[in-house]
């Protein structure tokens, strides 16, 4: 079974942390659909949704994808690298206790999950706004006992390294090579986004079933050639708070 933790839209998230985007109005009754049909989008392909409570007083804690990152082995609990997203990760270490043993980043490393892209058994951490050096070090030390590699990976023009590149197989990603440098994933197979979608990249890939942003038809149709099942995803309110596809679920598989 695959369980996806999700976290509802907040009320507050007109007030969520902007890096790259002007601040423009985001429509809350409208992020909240388009977040309900995500998670029915999930359950789709598969998952069993399990929603965590709200969270009013963290504007950013629907994209719970960067308080943690979870393995077969462990879950490695983030300390986000925006202060105002700290106290997010609260609800998910109760969430996630249930399902792994749990080892937390801790100071002076930051680490938001949005930066760690799992491919199989290598792990690329973007070292971002966000994630330091310290960070993926201890990201590195809590995985060498699983036989997992890890590389660093500068990440620049973007929030995350998964704005730029995510996994679509244990040995295939989806990838921007304008956003991100293509010769750092040299032994992992690339699929390339249509170059008129920049942020085509981030989609959401659960055993070849493949949710994309409904604004990349293009990219859309690379999948499709390449033997992906895809779904259509509008997450335009969202995108509006620099969130993307991968960036509103945790998923971690039981049994
Ligand atoms: C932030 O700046 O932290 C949020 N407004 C957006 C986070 C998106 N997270 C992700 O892509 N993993």
């Amino acid at each position: 079974m695959l369980v996806a933790l999700t976290r509802p839209v907040p009320p507050t998230i007109a007030q969520c942390e902007l890096t790259h985007l002007e601040r423009t109005p985001i429509d809350f009754a409208r992020a909240s659909e388009q977040h309900e049909a995500y998670e029915n989008a999930l359950r789709a392909i598969g998952c069993t949704v399990r929603r965590l409570p709200a969270a009013p007083d963290h504007p950013d804690s629907v994209f719970i994808e960067d308080t943690a990152v979870v393995f077969d082995e462990c879950a490695i609990i983030t300390r986000p690298g925006a202060e105002s997203r700290r106290g997010e990760t609260t609800a998910v270490v109760d969430a996630l206790r249930q399902y792994r043993r749990l080892h937390p980043v801790t100071e002076p490393g930051t680490l938001d999950g949005g930066d760690v892209l799992v491919v199989g058994h290598r792990v690329f951490v973007g070292l971002s706004t966000r994630t330091n050096k310290e960070g993926a070090a201890q990201v590195a030390k809590i995985l060498e006992r699983f036989g997992y590699v890890v590389w660093t990976v500068p990440v620049t023009n973007v929030l995350h390294l998964k704005s730029a590149a995510t996994a679509l197989d244990e040995d295939r990603i989806l990838l921007n090579r304008r956003l991100t440098d293509a010769e750092l994933f040299r032994d992992v197979e690339l699929l390339d986004v249509d170059e008129s979608e920049p942020m085509a990249a981030n989609v959401l890939c659960v055993d070849g079933k493949v949710l994309c942003a409904a604004d990349a038809p293009r990219t859309r149709a690379i999948l499709e050639r390449a033997g992906y099942t895809v779904t259509a995803i509008d997450s335009s309110e969202l995108a509006k708070a620099e969130g993307g596809l991968t960036c509103c679920s945790l998923l971690v598989r039981e049994g």
